[in-house]
């Protein structure tokens, strides 16, 4: 009989490099929400990959940035606990980028017992010769990791990764049920789907300040009812955020519910809120009921 194979396979990197795409791409659904901007993902996620012989249980983290208010030192921690308990380290980078904006991450990762697989993520937009020269100037910065050339989006390489990961991997028992997807409840992926709606159609700081929090997720056999609040920091924003005569909150929700009745495979109603709770990003009460308690 084959041996049973379990560990904690985390991605970190600077933010918007890719992690996200790839972990959703191992898993297979999107657990991870993605946009072109900055700090999309605020926690960490585990998304479990499950075979006969095998768990996979990866982390999504928050990209590394040096933090300016308390949420963002409350990502960090969640940054830092992918660090203590990884069996392997996904590195991801992008073409083009310089090294880690945080230089104590960057030692940590150079220093590293466990080991690291440096990806080289977003190849699909590169020549070959920019590539050829990414890879030069990644193995002569970090000679000790392993380097994978992919591309998360078009599943390039993907596979081989995944196939070097568990060759990695130590003999262990599942650390998770075997049908067990993910850590987070119902209740998170509806959050960071509305979370994902803002960050793509409002501006500047607005998705920023703006928590998400459900205060009712009732499964019905044939329907799921939501509602859940929008939180921003100012009176302000809550005018953005609703939008002519409500016109760009209906969006939100249009969109949300198209989302998660794919998410659930279900049919889903859905009813938006906007409630300022001044300065929330900066109130260690606020953060820890909405999950940023590390
Ligand atoms: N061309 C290309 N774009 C990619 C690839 N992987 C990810 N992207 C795009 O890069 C952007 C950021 O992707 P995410 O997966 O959200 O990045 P992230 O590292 O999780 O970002 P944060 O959570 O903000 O740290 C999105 O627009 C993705 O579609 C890739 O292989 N090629
Ligand atoms: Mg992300």
């Amino acid at each position: 009989m084959k041996k049973h194979k379990s560990g904690f396979v985390n991605i970190i990197g600077n933010p918007n490099v890719g992690k996200s795409t790839l972990m959703n791409a191992f898993v297979g659904e999107k657990l991870s929400i993605i946009t072109s901007k900055a700090q999309t993902t605020r926690h960490r996620i585990l998304g479990i990959v499950n075979g006969d012989d095998f768990q996979v249980i990866l982390s999504d983290t928050p990209g590394i940035i040096k933090p300016a208010y308390e949420l963002q030192s409350s990502m960090m921690n969640f940054v830092k606990s992918a660090f203590e308990d990884a069996d392997v380290l996904l590195y991801m980078v992008e073409i083009g980028e310089k090294a880690l904006k945080d230089e104590a991450f960057f030692t940590k990762i150079t220093n590293s017992k466990i080991p690291v697989l440096l990806l080289l993520n977003k190849i699909d937009t590169s020549e070959q010769q920019v590539l050829e020269e990414q890879i030069q100037y990644w193995q002569g910065l970090l000679p000790k990791a392993e380097l994978h050339a992919i591309s998360a989006l078009e599943n390039f390489n993907v596979k081989e990764v995944f196939e070097r990961i568990l060759e990695l991997l130590p003999e262990a028992p599942p650390y998770y049920p075997k049908d067990q997807l993910t850590d987070k409840p119902e209740r998170f992926f509806v959050n960071e789907t509305i979370r994902e709606k803002i960050l793509m159609h409002y501006k500047k700081e607005i998705p920023y300040a703006v928590e998400i929090e459900t205060e009712e997720f009732f499964e019905d056999p044939d329907i799921i009812r939501i509602r859940s609040v929008i939180m921003v920091e100012r009176d302000t924003q809550k005018g953005i955020i609703i939008g002519h005569k409500g016109s760009a909150l209906k969006r939100v929700g249009v969109e949300s519910r198209k989302d998660l009745e794919k998410f659930f495979d279900k049919q889903v109603h859905i009813e938006l809120y906007v409630k300022v709770n001044k300065n929330w990003r900066s109130n260690s009460r606020q953060l820890k009921r909405f999950g940023y308690n590390n």
